[in-house]
């Protein structure tokens, strides 16, 4: 298929805007190393192999720009698979400017967000959903969303698409043959075989979809709502967490009125806390609204934190507390706030309810213990590291599409409807699977996708 557009040479900083001490301006396409030459004094880079270093000036008329190490790429062996280079030069706003209108005039032009990205992708050197791991990959800032996004990027997750989708299109095709042989009424594609065939693939497709949960928390924090009374603690426990004051403490019931959240990291894994407004019946209408939001958040939440204050609160309390949050039927925590206040030796028996978590979260004391709770108890419910998770909206919502096409297929047989019918359904799938991978692509579809990259991915 020609590519008219991978004709030309593009380049752009990919390093980030700002002063640093290095810069890197990337190019790449036909006539990179040509267009890197005419705008560089030392050795005639054309004439140098594929990766190597070149230390030289670059100069514009007779002004010395910079001096500036440049590495070289000879196609496929680059990311875009075409030649390429990498100049580093000082990282001041104006060499980096002055090297880019160099190089503009000397024959590149400025490339689009992710248009290095898509170039790789659309040079075969990976699929698309590699090509979006890529941009995971640079986002990811915490080691479990990191090992999400590299075992992507090194095709876990497509691997899995693709002989799922090689499956169905053998079946495809069998039960396409039947259509040219209708009159004489016969059945290639067994249909035994075939409900097997949907049913270990409909497995498949659920799982990853229920992957999804997991996946978007691993990106964007697991959600870990704080609720309890009223002057609990639980502002001064999300700061203790956070350790910065996010969250106005104070000893006036009802301060915090609506969610306060922000993330921080557990041994490497992305939480996060949401202070709510303390749970009570209240004739404050903006603190009544607080309080229906938490009860939200609760419901969102992965992880449930229930704290209350070691001073006010029975075991008969508890009790009660408990049934209520069991009812939301998932994990969650009771913890025992200001221990600093009493006798361990004084305290009702609580543990009879549960096992309770005592902290002071003023002191911070027992509160690096309660994180290594909250993270053991959030892993044992949710991340097994090995499988292959689902963090992408795009390839959720095509999952979801797949399932119900199967789900349909699944019927057909049992009804069963013909052949033709069924074939559609299936090939459905199966399109939907390669949007995924990117087998089946629309310009728009790339266009979409790789604009969410900045410019010199
Ligand atoms: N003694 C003691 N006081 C605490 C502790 N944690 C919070 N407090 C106090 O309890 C009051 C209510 O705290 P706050 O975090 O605003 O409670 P919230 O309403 O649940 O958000 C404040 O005066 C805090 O200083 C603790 O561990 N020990
Ligand atoms: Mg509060």
């Amino acid at each position: 298929m020609p590519l008219p557009f991978l004709h030309d040479t593009i380049t752009a900083l990919a390093t980030p805007q700002g002063v640093g001490a290095i810069a890197v301006i990337r190019t790449s396409g036909k006539e990179a190393i040509e267009i890197t030459n005419r705008i560089f004094n030392g050795k005639d880079l054309t004439q140098q192999s594929s990766h190597t270093l070149h230390f030289g000036e670059i100069r514009n008329q007779e002004a010395i720009i910079d001096e500036v190490l440049i590495s070289i790429f000879k196609a496929p062996t680059s990311f875009t698979k075409e030649n390429a280079t990498e100049i580093s030069c000082h990282g001041s706003s104006f060499i980096i400017q002055q090297i880019l209108q160099l190089l503009i005039e000397a024959g590149a032009r400025l490339a689009k967000p992710g248009e290095f990205t898509q170039r790789a992708f659309l040079n075969g050197r990976f699929d698309l959903a590699q090509a979006e791991a890529v941009a995971d990959l640079i986002a990811a800032d915490s080691r479990a969303s990191h090992e999400v996004a590299i075992n992507q990027m090194r095709g876990g997750f497509s691997k899995q698409i693709s002989s799922l989708r090689e499956e169905l299109i053998q079946f495809a095709a069998l039960i396409e043959l039947e259509l040219d042989f209708s009159e004489e009424d016969v059945e290639f594609a067994n249909r035994e075989q075939l409900k097997a065939l949907l049913e270990r693939s409909l497995q498949t497709i659920t799982h990853l979809i229920q992957s999804f949960s997991t996946g978007k928390a691993m990106k964007e924090g697991i959600p870990t709502v704080i609720v309890g009374k009223p002057n609990a603690g639980k502002s001064t426990l999300l700061n203790a967490l956070l350790e910065e004051e996010k969250a106005i403490v104070s000893d006036i019931e009802g301060t915090t009125r609506d969610s306060i959240e922000d993330e921080t990291i557990i041994e490497g894994v992305k939480f996060r806390f949401i202070d709510t407004a303390g749970l009570r019946d209240t004739s404050d209408t903006i603190e009544a609204i607080g309080v229906q939001r938490a009860k939200e958040k609760m419901e969102q939440a992965t992880l449930i934190l229930y704290l209350f204050d070691v001073l006010t609160t029975t075991p008969d309390d508890i009790a009660l507390i408990k049934k209520e949050i069991k009812s939301l039927d998932k994990p969650f925590l009771l913890i025992g706030n200001k221990v600093d206040q009493v006798q361990t030796a004084d305290l009702p028996p609580f543990e009879k309810v549960n096992p309770i978590h005592w902290i002071s979260a003023q002191s911070s004391q027992d509160v690096s213990h309660l994180e290594k709770v909250i993270l053991n108890t959030v892993i044992d419910q949710d991340l097994n590291r090995n499988e292959v998770v689902v963090t992408n909206t795009r390839h959720y919502e095509a999952l979801v599409q797949v399932e119900r096409a199967l789900q349909k297929v699944k019927q057909g047989i049992q009804q069963p409807i013909s052949s033709d019918l069924l074939a559609l359904d299936i090939r459905e799938a199966i399109r939907k699977l390669g949007e995924i991978t990117g087998e089946v692509t629309t310009d728009d579809l790339l266009g979409y996708i790789f604009s969410k990259f900045c410019i010199g991915k």
